[in-house]
């Protein structure tokens, strides 16, 4: 008997890259490991409602001037006059319950808000790892697992992340792949596994966030399957996908 067609998982290490990939899945896993995908899945495992992700600091001012809870990240800091920026931590108090909040970062919310305008979009990050990994196993179907990197450059972390991703899903075999950055995701995953905090630091984002004193947001980041929460983005805004 045939063997069942096998669905497609495959990694595209830049928001940059994303026309080169998109036509041929259906779905897209946004990761921003550090931070913007960790504080997302973050915000709904305590229980925020709606995050509206928007790619500029003027549309944040917008919402703010509505009266929303803003968070606004560039180079890893607050920028001024917003509530918070992308710290998980910032997102962990009950004052998210029940609310729709705003969020604008250098990398993330880009890579999401780029890649809704055409697919369907899930949130994974290294906290949400297995339940990601689950959502897709019980629901094959194409996927591109989207890193958001660093200002259109790749990065490790997120990369990493992806390999973890891609490595289960094969495993299930239900997937395959065949593009060179998904073999290259699966082998830094491989070096990885064991101890992703010491393999990323050298890594750049590692290194940016420490110098702004941002470590126990690096180990929260990097530690993993923290929430079973997958945020996925559904008519202009993310929901938590159980709700
Ligand atoms: O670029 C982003 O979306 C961020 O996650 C960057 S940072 O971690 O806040 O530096």
């Amino acid at each position: 008997m045939a063997e069942p067609r096998k669905f497609r998982v495959e990694v595209c290490f830049s928001p940059e890259e994303f026309d080169l990939y998109k036509q041929e899945y259906k779905a897209v896993v946004a990761i921003d490991v550090l931070r913007a995908t960790t504080a997302i899945c973050t915000a709904f495992q305590h229980g925020a409602e709606k995050l509206i992700p928007v790619s500029t600091i003027e549309e944040a001012r917008e919402y703010q001037g509505k009266g929303f809870l803003v968070g606004a990240e560039r180079n890893g800091q607050i920028v001024e006059g917003f509530d918070f920026g992308n710290s998980p931590y910032s997102y962990m108090g009950d004052f998210v319950k029940g609310k729709t909040l705003v969020l604008s970062t250098t990398n993330g919310t880009k890579a999401i808000n780029r890649a809704a305008k055409s697919h369907d979009v899930y949130i994974g990050a290294l906290v949400n790892l297995d339940a990601i990994i689950k959502q897709f196993i019980d629901h094959p179907t194409d996927v591109l697992l989207l890193a958001s990197g660093w200002q259109g450059k790749f990065n490790l972390e997120d990369s990493i992340c992806a390999g973890a991703i891609t490595e289960a899903l094969i495993n299930s075999r239900k997937y395959m792949s065949d593009e060179d950055s998904t073999i290259a995701s699966l082998f830094l995953f491989q070096k990885a596994r064991d101890n992703y905090f010491g393999f990323l630091k050298a890594s750049s984002h590692r290194r940016r966030l420490r110098n702004l004193n941002l470590n126990e947001d690096i180990k929260y980041c990097l530690t993993p399957n923290q929430t079973d929460v997958i945020p996925v983005y559904r008519e202009g805004a993310l929901v938590n996908l159980a709700s």
